[in-house]
This record gives structure tokens, C-alpha cells and sequence, in this order.
């Protein structure tokens, strides 16, 4: 017996030691025990669940990405219409706090502030006895989508493996134990749910039913239904009413299959019976381990398509949460490699196509009441979730996004008439599954026009990687649409001849000058994302030879928009009066959306912006939500200055200080607004990317932003416009040795360069002459360059580049190398 216990545990201290090695992988020497953000996320885009991996006690939280509150609802509020002319005439005689108020009882919605995400409840699995536990071990796979925990009482062995596939639509789970008859366990469900049941039907399968909650005033209306079936190898299981008892078994596989009656946001028909049952018929008929494989293969056929390598040290060897603790003083490159692709792990398993998008935290919440209704913020946080999709080369991922814009084109028609008397669509801040677009909480925060605007670019931003004339072709009503709707709704800024947003706001921010008032006319991220929304609409029509009439209009009112100013501290102003306070902290910097995500700031085009932008950066300061510091990353990606994107990744990597506004990290390595939000996870993501591999500013840009602490090292995946794709890239000594890319739409590549390359015959590259002729780079011009690119670089203190234009052909591969 004590050798065999001796064995034993040499085998899982191997085991473990094993698992360590792995790069992708998230591990832990303890349970999560109660704390829902130490437990692992699984999902497969429609079904999420968060593994608690606790022994005793396990807890498997489960969602369904349409369990939402409410149903079929509108939240226009009628009386902004007739406000609209005092609102306006109140803001520009200076009484901004009068307009706010009003715009609270006009213009904010006296029905619905939108509808809360909610989950299903949990699958709880009781072992008797498994109290005092050895060799314990929890891990996210990341490379295969599964998850395991492992551990020993008294000398016998027990694994659980956990997954949800993406093949099948079930969560599958399978419980072992290394002495046949020794596994026995109860299964039952909790849920936060109100209006729910348990069950146990057809002598087999537990169930959950209910229907979600009423919240202001709109009656919940999916009914959701949830199906446990356990199969078993050995033992024997009995039921109650609302359990299932496991005896002496071998092996048990669980199987778990949710369905609702959603069909879209304005049809409740489907049949959530049905649809469960069916899935987890389907699916309780195969093997475990063709089950596995099958899951393993469709996740990967996503997940493989990236590498990143920068290099592994000592401090990788320790568990995910002791990394964390230590990432902010020690060499720990991996757990960035890792924590990138967990970005990418979280954007697959929370947004597939025909699903829902990723709302502010994904497809994983508990609570029955989630912080900000877990639904979509949309003047940063769901656009936020989308940024790494195209880049990162998940493309597919970010279907469910571009589908919600086509729908929010559909509803916020009715509000763009009714409430501001003008054709074409918008939406404010927020939206939920009901596709609902009127404003939301108060005037402060909901009083701004430009988030279905914002969101239509991400229309754009697919065409622009993929080429995709269909695609195009099918978004373009989308993209007018939204145009339209400044074409009628911008007014004349008094005593200039500007063209002005108005009421807007910069999202949540407040000038001193305002009396505590957001409102005002022609911010500058209102005028930033009108400019965008002209540019890709005049665009769109140019390609499909459209609209030729609408593409004047458009052109002309564009060139009535305020420029962009720089202020009296050297800033860029966020306002059109130069009113910033250098010490304003605040965690939106919505005036820097024209540094990125849009790229109207460049350092070789707009160089005195792109300085002002500089110094809002340093104004603004680092530390702040998890969020703001993963846009952060972004931006200093875009100022190429690597080492203070590694810093602020730094403060994004770290566990939570407790200080007030500011974020971290979890032990799952959720981002932590806090509460845990997962637009940080996918803003840095897309940040790390940003310092890799840059193609909006005219060119494929390489090690933009290189931080000293990564010397070495190589990606691959990485997409860039125009249908590029950096297959591999490889760099040494903050050199780039090696470069392979295809071209999978041909045209020129333009490439800016860190260091002289050569064509993998040794060739010498052409130097870039005049513009870009791939169209996928073309740019708009927005302001004069005021300086030779020379003399800007000094001015801005860049590292200068080279700039060489290769002509490629469709389906090429071109590998070039460096030293
Ligand atoms: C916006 C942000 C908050 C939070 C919320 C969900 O309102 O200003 O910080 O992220 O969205």
C-alpha cells in the first residue's frame, strides 16, 4: 500500500511538473473555493461555465448567451424632439447644466435602461469524504479549450475534465478516479433565477426551467431550460426530485445542454425543450473522447492560426496566481505570450457566429443583478471587445458584433426619427440583446449620439482586412444609414462655419468650466467619429459605384467639421473651447479615439497632433480601470514607445491594489475594472498586437513598439489590411532577422521597417515612392504634415524607419530576412 501511495504521488508530482512546462496553460495549487473570479472560464460562443475546480463542493456556473431579462422592447423617449432646439440654443449661450436637466427629462428614457445578461444558475456536484485533499492541481488549457482539476484522497486519484464544445453545443464534463467503484457524487442545480424549477425527467435527466426576470417594466420572456444527463461506467445512480446520486463508479461523463426560445431580438418562437433535448441527445450519443477530440479540433482550427514567443524564464514556472503577484518585478515575458493568447482564448469562447457578441463580461456571469447589466456599453467597451477579432486573425469571431450592428441599424432608425427627426439610424451609449437604442441612465453619461456610429466602423474595419467586396456590398445600408443620420443632425456651431454635434458629450468626462456638466457641442470625439463615419461611407460608395449625389453631400459637410485643436497646455483639447485640466485623471480619453482606434493622429501626417496627443497621454497619467489601462496600451503602441506600453501592461498585469479607480487583474486572469470587465483583457490584447504590428497609417508597420524587456523574439498569425498576414516574423537583438507574409489579396505592401531587409534572395528592397497605390491604404487627408518626416521624428523623438514597397500577387508568399 505505501508503495503504491509512493508511486502515486511520484506520478502526479511528474504530472504536474509536466503541466508546468506547458506555455498555454492557466494553473493553480488550490480550489477556488467561494470566489467566483478564481474559477476558469470555458465556452463555446453559446454556453458558458466557469469551473470552480473545488473538491468537495464543486461548482460548475453556467450561462447561455441569450438568458437575458425583459423581452421585445423600445426605449425611445417621444419628447426629444420638440427639446431638441432649447437644448441646443441652452448649451451654446454657456447654460450647460440647464441643458442637462432638461435633456434628463426629455431625452433620457422613462421605460427600459436597457436589460441585464443573466445567468442559468449552477450545477453543483457534492463528493462526500473529499475533505482533506493531496496533490491538488487546476488548469485551463488554453491550447485545447479544456480544463482539469486533480487531486488525491487517501491515495486514490480523481481528475475532472471540462469543456465546452464547440463542436456538439453541450458542456461535457468527465469524472475519473483512479480505483474502480471509488467515484460517487450527488448532481444538483442552484439558480439566482426567481421564476424557476427543478426537476428530474424521464428517470434520467436533471432539469432546470424557468423564465428570466421583469426589469423596469419590460416582463421577462425567455424561457431557458437546462439538461444534466450523467452516463456512468460501473456503479449505479438513483434520483430525488431534484438530484441524481452516483455510486461506485468507474467513470461518469455529464453532459449539460441549455437552450432558450430566443430566435432573434424580436421573435421569442423557438422552442427551448426541444432544442436542449435535441443538442444533448446528439451529443450523449458519442464517446467521451470523440467528443473531446472533435471539441479540441473545431476550438483549434481558430486558436492555432497565432504564435508568440518572447522568450521563457525561471519566474514561468511558478502557478498563474504567484506569477501574477510577482509579473510587476520579475522577467516574466510568457506570462504576456500568455496572457495574449488568453484574449484571444476568451474572444472564441465568447463570441461565435449566430451567438450573441461578448457583452462586458463575455458570456460568464453570476450574479442575477450584474454590474452594469452586463450588457453592451458601447462608447468604448463593446467596440473594446472587438479590437484583437480581425487583427489576431478572428475574423469569424467577430461575426456576432457586425450582425448586432446590422441590427442596431434596423432599430435605431425608429429613434433617430422619432427622437431627433432625422433618416438614417443611431444608437447612444448603450444596447442590449433587444437591439434597444434610446438613452440610458442620465443625461451625464447617456446624452451622446455616437455609439452606433462607433460600432458601424467596425463594419468598415472587416472590409478593410478581408477585402470582402459581398460583405461590403451587404453592410453598406449600415454605413450610410449612419451617415445619414449626421446629415440631418448636425447644426451650425454660431459665429463659425462648423458643422457640430449637438447636444454630445466626451463619454462620461465633465470640463471644470461646466458646472459639473457633461453636455456640450462639438467634442472631439463626436467630430472625430463623424469624420470617420463621412470618410467610410464616401468610400464604401466609391467602391460599389454608388450614391454618387450622397458622396458630395457627405464630402462638403466634412470639410465643414471643427479640426482638431491643440490647447493652451500643449494638449489635445477634448473640448472645442480649450478648457482641459492637466490634472484630469479620468479613465476615458475619448479625444485620443482619433489616435486609435481611428487613425486621423500620425506621427508622419498630423505631427503636432500627434504631440498634443502625447501630452494628453502624460496628463492622464497610467494607473486607472482595467479598461482604460488596456486602451492605454494601444496608445502607447501608437506613440511607438514600447517601454511605457510594457509599463502600463505592467499595472494591467497585477493583482488588485484596492485603491480606488484602479484595475488589475484576477487570479483567472480576468481583467478587473474592477468588477471584472473583459474589454480589459481584449484591449490589451489587441495593445500587445499594436506593438507588433501596426497597418493603419499607410503602411505595414513591424516592432512599432518593441519594449526593451523583449529582445528577442517571434509572432506569427498576425493579420494586417488589405489581406496581409505576417505568417511568421522573427527578431533578435531588437532586430528584425526574419519576415514572411502573405498576401492573400495581392497589391503593393508597404512596408516601414525597424532595420534594412532583404528579399529572401538577398535582393535589395525598393524605397517607397509617393502613396500607397493599395487601396486598402488609402488615407484621408486630415491635416497639413507641417514638417519634413525627418524633422518630425526629431521633434517627436523616433526611431526612424524605412519605408520600401513591394508589389505582390494574390495567394504569394514572400519571405524576406535581416542581418
Ligand atoms: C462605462 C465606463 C465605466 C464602465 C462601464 C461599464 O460607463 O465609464 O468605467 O466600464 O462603462
Amino acid at each position: 500500500m505505501r508503495f503504491y501511495l509512493f508511486t502515486i504521488s511520484l506520478l502526479l508530482v511528474f504530472d504536474c511538473t509536466a503541466q508546468q512546462n506547458k506555455a498555454l496553460v492557466l494553473w493553480y495549487r488550490q480550489p477556488s473555493g467561494e470566489k467566483w473570479e478564481n474559477a476558469l472560464p470555458i465556452g463555446n460562443g453559446r454556453l458558458g461555465a466557469m469551473v470552480y475546480g473545488n473538491p468537495e463542493e464543486e461548482i460548475i456556473g453556467l450561462n447561455e448567451h441569450t438568458v437575458w431579462s425583459g423581452g421585445p422592447n423600445r426605449n425611445d423617449n417621444p419628447l426629444a424632439l420638440a427639446s431638441l432646439p432649447e437644448i441646443r440654443a441652452l448649451i451654446f449661450q454657456g447654460k450647460h447644466k440647464e441643458a442637462e436637466t432638461l435633456a434628463n427629462r426629455t431625452i433620457i428614457s422613462k421605460k427600459s435602461h436597457g436589460q441585464m445578461f443573466q445567468p442559468v444558475g449552477n450545477l453543483h456536484l457534492s463528493f462526500p469524504g473529499h475533505k482533506n485533499v493531496g496533490q491538488y492541481y487546476l488548469e485551463l488549457d488554453i491550447e485545447k479549450a479544456v480544463a482539469t482539476t486533480r487531486y488525491s484522497v487517501d491515495g486514490v486519484e480523481y481528475s475532472r475534465e471540462a469543456f465546452a464544445s464547440f463542436a456538439d453545443r453541450v458542456i461535457v464534463l468527465k469524472l475519473s478516479s483512479g480505483k474502480p467503484g471509488s467515484l460517487s457524487f450527488t448532481a444538483r442545480y442552484s439558480s439566482p433565477q426567481m421564476n424557476k424549477k427543478y426537476s428530474v425527467s424521464g428517470g434520467k435527466d436533471l432539469e432546470i426551467t424557468g423564465v428570466t426576470s421583469d426589469h423596469e417594466g419590460v416582463a421577462g420572456q425567455i424561457a431557458f431550460k437546462g439538461l444534466c444527463r450523467i452516463k456512468l461506467n460501473g456503479g449505479f445512480m438513483t434520483q430525488t426530485d431534484t438530484s441524481l446520486l452516483v455510486q461506485g463508479a468507474n467513470t461518469a461523463t455529464i453532459f449539460i445542454s441549455i437552450a432558450t426560445n430566443f430566435n432573434s431580438y424580436k421573435d421569442l418562437g423557438g422552442d427551448e425543450k426541444k432544442r436542449a433535448l435535441v443538442y444533448l441527445d446528439k451529443a450523449s450519443g458519442k464517446p467521451y473522447e470523440t467528443l473531446k477530440k472533435a471539441h479540441i479540433t473545431a476550438y483549434q482550427k481558430y486558436f492555432n492560426r497565432v504564435h508568440l514567443d518572447l522568450g521563457v524564464t525561471e519566474a514561468a514556472s511558478l502557478p498563474t496566481d504567484e506569477r501574477l503577484k510577482h509579473f510587476a518585478t520579475a522577467n516574466d515575458p510568457q506570462l504576456v505570450a500568455l496572457y495574449y493568447q488568453f484574449g484571444r482564448y476568451l474572444l472564441i469562447s465568447s463570441s461565435q457566429a449566430g451567438g450573441q457578441p461578448a457583452n462586458l463580461q463575455g458570456i460568464w456571469n453570476h450574479r442575477i443583478n450584474p454590474p452594469w447589466d452586463s450588457k453592451y456599453t458601447i462608447n468604448i467597451n463593446t467596440e473594446m471587445n472587438y479590437w484583437p477579432a480581425e487583427k489576431t486573425n478572428l475574423s469569424e469571431m467577430h461575426e456576432p458584433l457586425l450582425q448586432m450592428v446590422k441590427e442596431l441599424a434596423l432599430t435605431g432608425q425608429e429613434t433617430a426619427r422619432v427622437m431627433y427627426g432625422a433618416r438614417g439610424w443611431m444608437a447612444h451609449h448603450n444596447t442590449d440583446i433587444w437591439r434597444a437604442t434610446g438613452a440610458v441612465d442620465a443625461a451625464f453619461w447617456g446624452m451622446w449620439t455616437s455609439g452606433g456610429a462607433w460600432l458601424s466602423q467596425h463594419l468598415w474595419e472587416r472590409y478593410l482586412y478581408t477585402g470582402d467586396k459581398k460583405f461590403l456590398t451587404a453592410a453598406y445600408p449600415a454605413l450610410k444609414g449612419a451617415a445619414l443620420f449626421y446629415v440631418d443632425f448636425l447644426i451650425e456651431y454660431p459665429g463659425k462655419n462648423w458643422l457640430v454635434v449637438s447636444p454630445g458629450n466626451s463619454p462620461e468626462n465633465a470640463p471644470p468650466a461646466h458646472q459639473g456638466s457633461s453636455l456640450d457641442a462639438g467634442v472631439t470625439m463626436d467630430n472625430q467619429i463623424v469624420f470617420d463615419v463621412f470618410n467610410t461611407a464616401i468610400r464604401a460608395a466609391e467602391i460599389l459605384k454608388t450614391d454618387e449625389a450622397f458622396r458630395d453631400t457627405l464630402r462638403q459637410m466634412r470639410s465643414k467639421l471643427p479640426p482638431m485643436h491643440v490647447g493652451r497646455h500643449n494638449q489635445l483639447q477634448e473640448w472645442l473651447d480649450d478648457i482641459d485640466d492637466p490634472n484630469d485623471r479620468h479613465r476615458h480619453v475619448s479625444h485620443l479615439y482619433g489616435l486609435f482606434p481611428s487613425n486621423q493622429i500620425s506621427p508622419y501626417r498630423t505631427p503636432e497632433l500627434f504631440a498634443a496627443a502625447r501630452t494628453t497621454l502624460l496628463h492622464r497619467g497610467d494607473v486607472s480601470t482595467g479598461w482604460s489601462m488596456g486602451w492605454k496600451v494601444n496608445w502607447w503602441a501608437k506613440m511607438q514607445d514600447g517601454n511605457h506600453a510594457y509599463q502600463l501592461i505592467r499595472s494591467q498585469l497585477s493583482p488588485l491594489s484596492g485603491e480606488q479607480g484602479s484595475g488589475g487583474t484576477y487570479n483567472n486572469l480576468f481583467d478587473a475594472h474592477p468588477p471584472f470587465q473583459i474589454d480589459g483583457n481584449f484591449g490589451c490584447t489587441s495593445g500587445i498586437t499594436e506593438m507588433f504590428l501596426q497597418s493603419a497609417d499607410g503602411a505595414v508597420h513591424l516592432l512599432p513598439a518593441l519594449p526593451e524587456a523583449w529582445p528577442s523574439g517571434s509572432a506569427g498569425g498576425l493579420k494586417a489590411r488589405g489581406g496581409f498576414e505576417i505568417v511568421n516574423m522573427e527578431w533578435k537583438d531588437y532586430q528584425l532577422v526574419k519576415l514572411v507574409v502573405k498576401s492573400s489579396l495581392g497589391g503593393n505592401l508597404r512596408l516601414r521597417l525597424p532595420n534594412e531587409m532583404k528579399t529572401g534572395n538577398g535582393k535589395a528592397l525598393n524605397a517607397a515612392v509617393g502613396k500607397n497605390s493599395n487601396p486598402f491604404y488609402y488615407l484621408e487627408e486630415t491635416a497639413p504634415a507641417i514638417l519634413s518626416e525627418k524633422a518630425n521624428l526629431k521633434l517627436l523623438e523616433l526611431k526612424p524607419t524605412l519605408l520600401v514597397d513591394i508589389p505582390t500577387k494574390k495567394g504569394k508568399v514572400y519571405t524576406f530576412s535581416g542581418h
